[in-house]
């Protein structure tokens, strides 16, 4: 019987369970050589964190790992139901308020490492995290698609330490009460990007008019077909790039991204490369803990590893 201790937290809604103790060892090296280990020996590990029984498709994984860059209080490699993620925001946010309720860090700044970077996460005196992502840029402006079932569809291409097509223009309210068909949209629409050019991008994002305040609200469609009940960090990221890049925010300006639940990350950018549309994405969201347990894998429960498709 193995005993993996964790410690589950939500941010803006959207749930993440943090392994602090009883996960694989990945060998050394960075965390980027490390995720490599992790996808290709021990995806059977990553399904039985997250997926059914004992997750969900909504959970967000995160194993916690020594970071390789010493200047680093902590390295992560984030996961869902259906992979490894390069990198997550509303995922840093609840690492860092939990790394802080368990006591291993205080208020202050605190380098991450994950797997496509640094990132510098600040835990503020009232208990906001702030989270200086990696670079993010938009890759491709008003991309025109054919989306089975729907027809064209136009939207941006743009990393934001994952990649996203980003839509407006798509007709349709975001609000809990459509999540149906927003998923549905949303899955044709990536299946779409993916055999036209951009088989890279594994998140879609609807954008609409804000109802509780913010400037957006948006819709994030995750690979695994869960969507994000926060207003997704990276994608957020991804966001700011594109404004970045139209001219329609300046530096330092703040952005209040709803998420389909109406919970609220801050938004901010400096430019790192005005030519080649580069930024440095900050967002500002809070997280709570709400679970510390111990999960049992015991090799003779026939759904001990997840149930994956
Ligand atoms: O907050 O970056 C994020 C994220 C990615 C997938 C789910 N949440």
């Amino acid at each position: 019987m193995k005993k993996i201790s964790v410690v589950d937290s939500h941010t803006g809604g959207e749930p993440t369970r943090l392994v602090i103790a009883g996960g694989p060892d990945l060998g050394g090296g960075s965390v980027a050589d490390r995720l490599k280990v992790f996808r290709t020996r021990h995806d059977k590990f990553r399904s039985a964190i997250v997926n059914e029984p004992r997750g969900s498709d909504v959970l967000v994984g995160a194993l916690l790992v020594e970071p390789s860059d010493k200047s680093c209080a902590a390295g992560v490699i984030f996961f869902n139901n259906v992979g490894c993620l390069a990198m997550c925001g509303h995922g840093t946010i609840g690492l860092v308020v939990t790394l802080a309720h368990l006591g291993k860090i205080k208020t202050g700044e605190h380098k991450i490492e994950t797997p496509v970077g640094v990132v510098t996460a600040t835990l503020h005196a009232n208990g906001e995290v702030s989270v200086a992502n990696v670079p993010s840029y938009r890759q491709a402006k008003a991309v025109a698609v054919e989306v089975a079932g729907i027809g064209k569809i136009s939207g941006d291409v743009a990393w934001g330490g994952n990649w996203f097509f980003l839509v407006s223009d798509h007709g349709r309210e975001l609000s809990l009460a459509n999540v149906e068909s927003l998923t549905d949209l949303t899955w044709r629409i990536r299946q779409a990007v993916n055999a036209q050019g951009f088989p890279e991008v594994d998140h879609v994002e609807l954008f609409g008019p804000p109802q509780t305040g913010g400037d957006s609200r948006n819709f994030v469609l995750c690979p695994g077909k869960a969507y994000d009940r926060s207003p997704c960090g990276t994608g957020t990221s991804a966001k700011l790039a594109c404004l970045a890049a139209d001219g329609k925010l300046g530096e330092n300006e703040p952005w209040i991204q709803e998420s389909i639940l109406g919970s609220q990350f801050t938004g901010k950018f400096h430019w790192l490369n005005r030519e080649r549309g580069e930024i440095l994405p900050i967002v500002t969201g809070t997280a709570h803990v709400n679970a510390e347990s111990t999960l049992l894998l015991a090799e003779n429960d026939p759904f001990c590893w997840g149930i994956r498709a």
